[in-house]
């Protein structure tokens, strides 16, 4: 039986800054830290709700802000089979995080155990992990008060990267069924991945090294111990150096360096030695996010993004179902959302002849959308994505028998691949691993991966507005439904340019309108942004 009065006792050491409205969105709560207590006490509370209304399933929460400054902290909660919570869960955290008073919190917590019809006497399981934010430590204190006042079971992962805990959660809940997912630890991450990383790179031989900067956040670690699980470069494997794993300077995090710095500024960490064709990588603070680059022979900084991964992963996957004889069984699709670059729709579209969808924002939407292929690979530009196989995908591929040594061959490897590739969440250190085994079998350097087709020039702005829920999208978020008028002054200035296109949409994180541009040349997408952010401001 939930106990009221320690849900309000635990509460009032955690009061909600009065001033404050909060609300669950894409990535969960994400904030100054310092006004987090009382939103990580009230996600606990949730967590354990969620977790008795599932019979105990065990529930995720992890505590992070991933790309954002060191100051700033997040929580967000991860569904049993590893998934984000579901999304009619949203509201109801928002609703607890926003209850001005102790009596307010439990009278909505009283209700929404009826409205769920959550059974009060039924077990609650969490599981929760943080970044390496400084911040953590006193966020995980709030947590457990809410898990100790509702007479939760729980198990403290310390530090983890993302995707980990997302992996960790389904192993739990799949433990002793015919869908164990694997072994329930940190240990059993690694000796997974690494396992089917060793079976896909069987009889291939990589093309030089990989630099890996880390965003000095939790992947570096992480991605040191991974290595310790890996063959080396000698061994078949492929030599990955590790960069910007500082993880004991708290200001180092995301700071001149990471994922998101290298997409946004489009250029590498300040810090970064690379010559000329070297490979590199860039991981976000909670792993979750990757982007490659290198500079070219002229030394210009070229980007592969989530967009280029997508890519490389669905040739690949396409090329592996052919060769193994199962194409028919496994039909493949692609992802992507409006920001993906026009480039890499057309050659989706046009040169590998796989169907493609456009969904929302965020990567709970690509997720949905990717499971209604047999292979769905899904990534934000941004480099956030995975590549999902459905159960029919999973068990042609497990039973069939192949005709030949070289289907026997791709067989192996594809069966490699659904173990290598986090099936819960984009994971930076699987796809990290992917895009190894798929440069190593084509035989590609980052020049041949970029000669697939070339980007067509674009730009992104933040657009400070007075009040950016008047932007109202629909059509996948690349039209404006409201204010009135402006998708009809957006397209005007569209019509301007050879191979325009731009949009404009509320962000879903920040307190801003973002303005999408692409155009044939640099300059013609600069200047299209700039008349877009014109419409909207
Ligand atoms: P918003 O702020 O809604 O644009 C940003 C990213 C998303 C996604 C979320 C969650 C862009 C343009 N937007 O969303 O792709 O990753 O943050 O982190 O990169
Ligand atoms: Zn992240």
């Amino acid at each position: 039986m939930a106990d009221y009065e320690k849900i309000k006792e635990a509460s009032s050491k955690h009061p909600k800054p009065a001033d404050k409205t909060f609300q669950y969105g894409t990535a969960g709560f994400r904030m100054k830290a310092n006004l987090l207590n009382s939103v990580v006490y009230r996600v606990g509370l949730l967590a354990a709700l969620r977790s008795r209304k599932l019979n105990g399933q065990t529930i995720g929460v992890m505590i992070t802000a991933s790309h954002n400054p060191p100051e700033d902290n997040g929580v967000k909660l991860v569904d049993p089979m590893g998934e984000m919570l579901e999304a009619s869960w949203e509201p109801y955290a928002t609703e607890l995080a926003n209850a001005q008073s102790e009596d307010e919190l439990v009278k909505i917590y009283e209700k929404l155990t009826e409205d769920v019809k959550a059974k009060p006497g039924a077990p609650a399981r969490v599981i929760y992990a943080r970044d390496t934010r400084a911040s953590g430590s006193t966020l995980v204190a709030c947590l457990k008060d809410a898990l100790d006042a509702t007479g939760t079971e729980y198990t403290d992962y310390k530090h983890l990267t993302t995707p980990q805990l997302h992996y960790l959660v389904r192993c739990v809940n799949t433990k002793g069924t015919q869908y164990e997912y694997g072994e329930v630890s940190e240990q059993g991450y690694y000796k997974k991945i690494a396992a089917a990383f060793k079976q896909a790179m069987k009889h291939k031989k990589t093309t030089g090294p990989v630099t890996v900067d880390c965003a000095n956040g939790v992947g570096g670690p992480k991605l040191v111990e991974l290595k310790k699980h890996l063959p080396g470069a000698s061994e078949g494997g492929v030599d990955i150096k590790v960069v910007n794993d500082d993880v004991l300077k708290p200001e180092a995090l995301n700071s001149q360096c990471g994922a998101d710095f290298v997409k946004t500024q489009q250029r590498a960490p300040p810090s970064s030695k690379i010559s000329s064709g070297d490979r590199c990588a860039s991981l976000d603070g909670d792993a979750d996010r990757i982007v490659y680059y290198f500079a070219d022979k002229d030394n210009t900084f070229r980007l592969l993004d989530g967009d280029r991964i997508a890519t490389l992963a669905a040739s690949f996957l396409a090329d592996l179902g052919r060769a193994s004889g199962l194409a028919e069984q496994l039909k493949i699709g692609v992802v992507q959302t409006a920001y993906a670059n026009g480039a890499s729709t057309q050659y989706v579209e046009k040169n590998l002849k796989l169907p493609i969808l456009c969904t929302n924002t965020g990567v709970k939407h690509l997720h949905h959308a990717a499971q209604r292929f047999d292979i769905g690979v899904y990534f934000e530009a941004n480099g956030h994505g995975t590549v999902l196989f459905s159960p029919a995908a999973l068990k042609a591929i497990a039973n069939y028998e192949p005709q030949s040594p070289a289907q026997k061959n791709a067989l192996e490897t594809l069966r490699a691949v659904t173990e290598l590739i986090n099936q819960t969440v984009g994971d930076a250190l699987s796809d990290l691993l992917l895009v190894e085994v798929i440069l190593a079998h084509k035989g590609w350097t980052c020049q041949e991966w970029l000669n697939t087709y070339v980007d067509l020039p674009n730009r992104l702005v933040r657009v400070e507005v007075k009040d950016r829920n008047i932007f109202q999208a629909v059509d996948a978020e690349r039209k404006l439904e409201k204010p009135e008028g402006a998708q009809k002054d957006i397209e005007t200035e569209i019509a301007k340019y050879t191979k325009g296109r731009s949009f404009a949409r509320a962000s879903g994180t920040e307190d801003a309108v973002r303005v999408y541009a692409e155009a044939s040349t640099r300059g013609e997408a600069d200047d299209l942004a700039a008349r877009v952010s014109a419409v909207v401001r």
